[in-house]
């Protein structure tokens, strides 16, 4: 049975304490996960720091940069065990985890890495007050030992989003991967080992939220900064503890973002925009589309080609050629997203489509599979248009004038991300100003340049990471005030 270790100042370290790493396509065991307690995490701690205060703090930047260059051929190189990791990690399907997750965990080394190469900082002359001369200049130092906590979603993606700036940036850290997706994070350590990078760099602890490694590597007091992807209500746990050492925090959290539709809109582009936002990763992407509105010249034909689509994702294990929607995370979050269609329908929802499971051969019918579902009919105070499901599902509605439809969209508690169909320019630029989000995508969806700020409006978030963004949160700045 493998074992998924945790991964301290260069050292895989078993603690003997396991629990059960399933597989969402049909529930096998595919592994014990050693899980890390308040000692593993103080010595992951006691690791980042010694590596700070040791080779890796005193390494020149150029060096930096190439070691991660390193990480990212290596990552490359070992494409397939990356893949299969997150494949069997999370049952997404092969062309997602190929085209999507394994590059990005690459690219987010390079592009951070490269980066950091030319940061220019501030300088100010200035006349002091006895007549005399002074230069100002910014420095740029580490910001010290980070906290990576990280979820399930998009395991390498999500976590080498965070790891690659911080360590970029010439800061260590530890990662405390989600429960449910240990694989990828641990593999990462071979990898830095592969290449050179020093011990106590990247630390990886396993285990769960409160009671377990997540609250204690957030509540550790030699952890300088926290950087976290998850729930709102977890980000509000994990600043709790951020308050003592008043240790800075980027938070990367829910959403329940709208999808606006213009009867402008080039329509099949409009309609393939949508099932990706709704059905993609199995709903399972915080800047997915759980609320549709559609201008109502449109509405029924929109209702009918999205139904389409939506029938025609067929469910499957990661490697089926032809499968367009893998299983949810675990049993525990597909019995929410059941409860949830199941609220639907209480609340007098039209089902267009889906509302259950999928019927599935042999070992599969144990997966955690749920149909793609689309709802009508419902008031906006409806549960599921309300609160963050996380599944592959919509619901949609028409509306009038641009006014409603952003007035729709804005209310929300949420604030991360829209997406909005039309052709018309000006509209495109009036409502893209309106929305109340960290990103507004015009005719497209999930499309990504490293270098933009990304982050969440409202209850989406705290902060802003990417580009220079991720820079501002990884380092410190110092002044250095030189009289002449
Ligand atoms: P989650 O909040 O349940 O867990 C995320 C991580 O936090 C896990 O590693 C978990 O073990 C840890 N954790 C839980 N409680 C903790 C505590 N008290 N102290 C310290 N650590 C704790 O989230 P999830 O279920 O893994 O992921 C789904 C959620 O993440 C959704 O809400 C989704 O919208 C959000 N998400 C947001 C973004 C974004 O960029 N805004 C990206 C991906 C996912
Ligand atoms: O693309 C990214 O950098 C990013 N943070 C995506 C988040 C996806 C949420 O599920």
């Amino acid at each position: 049975m493998k074992q998924f270790l945790n991964f301290i100042g260069g050292e895989f370290v078993a603690t003997g304490r396991t629990f059960d790493n399933r597989a969402p396509v049909d529930d096998r065991v595919l592994g014990q996960v050693h899980e890390a307690g308040a000692a593993e995490v103080d010595a992951a701690v006691r690791a980042a720091r010694a590596a700070l205060d040791g080779e890796w703090g005193r390494m020149p930047v150029a060096r930096r940069v190439e070691l991660l260059h390193a990480v990212a051929d290596e990552i490359n190189r070992r494409f397939d065990d990356f893949l299969q990791a997150e494949m069997a990690d999370t049952g997404k399907p092969h062309a997602l985890a190929s085209h999507v997750d394994i590059p990005r965990g690459a690219a987010n080394f390079k592009v951070f890495a490269d980066m950091v190469k030319n940061v220019p900082t501030e300088s100010f002359e200035m006349t002091t007050p006895d007549g005399g001369q002074a230069l100002n200049y910014a420095l740029r130092s580490p910001v010290g030992v980070i906290g990576v906590v990280c979820p399930w979603n998009l395991p390498l993606l999500l976590m080498t989003w965070k790891v690659g700036p911080a360590l970029a940036c010439g800061n260590t850290v530890v990662v405390k991967p989600s429960e449910e997706t240990p694989a990828t994070a641990t593999l990462l350590g071979e990898v830095m080992n592969a290449v050179g990078i020093p011990p106590g760099v990247y630390n990886v602890v396993h285990g769960f939220g409160p009671g377990s490694a997540g609250e204690y590597l957030t509540r550790h007091a030699g952890v300088n900064a926290i950087t976290f992807t998850g729930e709102t209500r977890t980000g509000e746990a994990i600043m709790a503890a951020a308050a003592q050492g008043v240790r800075p925090v980027s938070f990367e959290l829910g959403g329940k973002n709208a999808g606006i539709v213009f009867a402008d809109a080039d329509f099949e582009q409009a309609v393939a925009g949508i099932t990706r936002s709704a059905f993609e990763n199995c709903g399972q992407v915080c800047l997915g589309t759980e609320r549709v509105y559609v201008e109502r010249p449109i509405f029924e034909r929109f209702v009918s080609a999205l139904k389409a689509k939506a029938e025609a994702l067929k469910p499957g294990p990661s490697e089926d050629p032809g499968v367009g929607i893998g299983p949810l995370i675990s049993r525990e979050h597909q019995q929410k997203v059941l409860g949830y269609y199941d609220k639907a329908v209480k609340d007098g929802a039209t089902v267009v489509t889906g509302g259950g499971v999928p019927k599935m051969a042999g070992a599969l019918a144990e997966g955690h599979w749920v149909q793609p579902t689309i709802w009508t009919g419902l008031p906006e105070s409806a549960a599921v248009i309300r609160e963050e499901i996380f599944g592959p599902c919509c619901h949609i509605a028409p509306f009038d004038s641009e006014d409603e439809a952003i007035a729709l969209a804005n209310a929300t508690d949420y604030g991360l991300a829209t997406t909005v169909w039309t052709r018309d320019l000006g509209r495109a630029h009036r409502v893209a100003r309106r929305v109340e989000v960290g990103i507004c995508w015009i005719n497209s969806w999930f499309l990504r340049d490293l270098r933009t700020p990304f982050g969440g409006a409202k209850a989406s978030g705290i902060g802003r990471e990417g580009g220079v963004h991720s820079l501002e949160f990884y380092t410190e700045l110092r002044n250095v005030c030189v009289k002449l």
